[in-house]
């Protein structure tokens, strides 16, 4: 069975700024932006103006302007955090482990012998959020 997008998910209102964020990254195409919940220093969530629930339904134009985002700000996160590897991360309705149903992507950095933090874990606070963010805005302005 199909489940129709919700417009009043989470992201969709941070998307029609009614719920602020962290922003990293905006086009005409993606918003990126801290993760409250990060399941490690710099992990930013990139989430596409397209409404589509998840990778199953989204229009195949838009995924490919989706991934073309996720690897530029893939290789910000990686510089500014002076991370050593990139883990992405993409869910799919609950059982996949989605539980925000508007499509995106996790972008992780990684260090060796750093496991991740639980997905859904505990809140960042605003002040570590908006440090890692300069990182990578810097990183990004960089490019
Ligand atoms: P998932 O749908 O399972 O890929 O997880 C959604 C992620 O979104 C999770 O890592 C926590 C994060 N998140 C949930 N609510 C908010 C919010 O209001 N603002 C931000 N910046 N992140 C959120």
């Amino acid at each position: 069975m199909t489940v129709a997008y919700d417009p009043n998910n989470i992201f969709a209102k941070i998307l029609r700024g009614e719920i602020p964020c962290e922003k990293v990254y905006e086009d005409d195409a993606v918003l990126a932006f801290m993760d409250v919940m990060p399941r490690a220093d710099g992990h930013v969530l990139v989430v596409p103006k397209t409404t589509a629930r998840g990778l199953l339904d989204i229009a195949p134009e838009a995924l490919s302007a989706l991934i073309l985002r996720v690897q530029k700000i893939a290789r910000a996160v990686k510089k500014g955090m002076g991370a050593q590897g990139i883990t992405l991360h993409q869910f799919n309705e609950p059982a996949g482990g989605q539980s925000v149903f508007h499509i995106h992507f996790h972008v992780i950095p990684r260090w060796e012998g750093e496991a991740l933090r639980a997905h859904g874990g505990g809140m960042a606070d605003g002040a570590t959020l908006k440090s890692h963010a300069d990182k990578i805005r810097a990183a990004l302005a960089e490019a």
